[in-house]
This record gives structure tokens, sequence and C-alpha cells, in this order.
């Protein structure tokens, strides 16, 4: 019998990486032959936790033919798996996100519940069946979740999110500081890297039969970072745009210390359904927000209003 491969979306972030490698370890604890393996390339942010605290990398496969049972981990779209996973082979997936396509993979059994983070559901696996969890999983779980909440300061936060880090960090034992060293290793963009997390970071919806690309890029210092570098941030996105045939794209820049959000667009129709869904006035390229809105929390309100 073939292992079950735990992996997430392709080039996974660490929310994908952190609850695939613990899912594999709860399902090994409870008998099963699991294996945890990776299509593309793990996020930036998921090397910076699995270097810094020297855990092992998980092992990076081309496509899951080597498969015949698939759980994916914060991952329950097409588009995510870019046709490297079989959706039949897909037997359970555990996520968070509101717009999602899990009735495209007919043998899963689901488990979508909003909560910050699907770190936090693999995590409550833990707790709820009383197995003990591995010091290293216990720390990739808390960083995903201190990441995906942004430090519990982003909307998409719940209650259990902090009663999965409290739990979690009793084993992990990260120091107060961690969400900043967190954030702070993926505020340097100089140079190409900038164009690098643009790229790295990018999702895209279809909705109605328009479709629309948002990057994301969660950052210490995002005042300075637009200062100086917004012409190569609306340089890329226009690329993007016309490689990927798009109708909309923007930036949303996420400023973890100052909490606020700065939105970069150059097209008057993003600008003008950004300007109608989330109460903001564009200047030129930039329009700012106070408070912390995540692509996640956007994505439903455009749907809405494009598919109205
Ligand atoms: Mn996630």
């Amino acid at each position: 019998m073939k292992p079950i491969l735990t992996t997430g979306y392709v080039n996974p972030d660490l929310d994908a990486v952190a609850g695939a490698i613990a899912y594999c370890e709860f399902l090994q604890k409870i008998g099963k032959n699991a294996e945890v393996g990776f299509i593309g390339e793990i996020h930036d942010e998921a090397k910076y936790v699995l270097d810094h605290y020297n855990l092992t990398y998980p092992k990076v496969i081309p496509n899951a033919d080597d498969f015949d049972q698939v759980v994916l981990v914060d991952a329950s779209d097409l588009i995510g798996v870019e046709g490297k996973i079989a959706p039949e082979k897909v037997i359970e997936i555990i996520d968070h996100r509101k717009v999602h396509e899990a009735d495209k993979f007919p043998n899963a059994k689901v488990q979508i519940e909003l909560v910050g983070s699907a770190s936090t559901l693999v995590a409550e696996k833990f707790i709820q069946n009383n197995i003990d969890i591995s010091k290293g999983s216990a720390i990739l779980l808390c960083g995903a979740i201190i990441s995906n909440t942004l430090n519990f300061k982003g909307g998409v936060t719940t209650e259990r999110d902090k009663k999965a880090v409290e739990y979690l960090n009793k084993i992990a034992l990260l120091p107060n500081n961690f969400w900043k060293e967190l954030f702070e290793a993926k505020s340097d963009l100089s140079g190409d890297k900038l164009q690098e997390r643009i790229r790295g970071d990018f999702a895209w919806f279809v909705m109605g039969n328009k479709k629309l690309g948002i990057a994301q890029i969660e950052i210490i210092g995002a005042d300075k970072l637009i200062k100086e570098r917004v012409a190569d941030i609306v340089e890329t996105l226009e690329n993007i745009k016309s490689e990927m045939k798009l109708d909309y794209i923007f930036q949303n820049t996420i400023e973890l210390e100052q909490c606020k959000n700065l939105f970069i667009a150059k097209d008057p129709q993003t600008q003008a359904i950004l300007e109608k869904v989330l109460g903001v006035k564009f200047s030129e390229f930039v329009a700012e927000r106070p408070n912390l809105i995540m692509r996640k929390q956007i994505v439903p309100l455009i749907k809405q209003e494009i598919e109205k």
C-alpha cells in the first residue's frame, strides 16, 4: 500500500508547510502510513522558520503521480494545485478560506472552517485526540498561526487561533518577540527580492467572466518601501497583468507595525472597484486604509461586487 501524501498548494506558504508537516505527524501517530511532500518551492517565511529552528526540510516532489491518496492542507481549489494533483486522489481537505472549490474534489472529506489559519485546525486535531505533538511541529504551527493572523491583529483572527497557540507554545517555547523576528525576516525586499515576493505570493481568481489578481506583501516598513519603489511595484503588477491576461490587479500591502493597508493599483477600473468595496481613496497609484485587512477577506467582497 502506498503512503498517503500530505501536502499543500503548489509553492506553499508557511501555513501550508506547517499544517501539512504536522498533520502528517498526526496521521502517523494514529497509525496511518503517511508521508509529507511539497510541489514547487516553499515560501521564504517557511524556510526562515525551518532554518532558524534547525528543522528538517520537507521533501520536494514534482507532482503527486507516485501517490494514490492525497490530503490537502491549506488548499482547496484547482488553481492552487496547478494540475499536479489529480482531484480524485484527494481524500481529505483541511482549509480555512471562504472562497474555495472543495466540490471539485469528489472523494474528499472536507473540513473548511473560517479560522485564521489552517494550522489552527491541525493543532486542534492533536488537542481533541489527546496526541502529543513534537516540538518541531509545534514551532511550525505556532509560526503559521502567528503569521496568518498577523500576530492576532488581522481580521481573520478567532479565539480558536489564540487557544491553539497557547497550547502549542507550551511545547514550542517561542520567545515573546518571535512575531517581530518573523515579520522582520520577511521585510527585506531590496533589489530583486521585491519582484520575487510579489510573484511568489501572487494569487488569482475568476469572478463572473473576469480575472482578478492580487499580490499580497506583509511587511514592517511599508511606507518607506512604497515611497522608494512604487514604480517597480506598478511595473511588476502590469507585467503580471498582461502575462496572465487579467482584468484587474492590485497589491495589498500590509503594514504590520502601524496596522494599516496600502493598496497599489494602476488601472482606473481596479482603483474604482477597490474604492467602492473598501471605502478607500486613491491618490495616483496608492490608497491607504487603517486596520488590517487580508486578501482572504477582500476576495469575497470583490466577488460579490463583480458578480452582482
Ligand atoms: Mn492559510
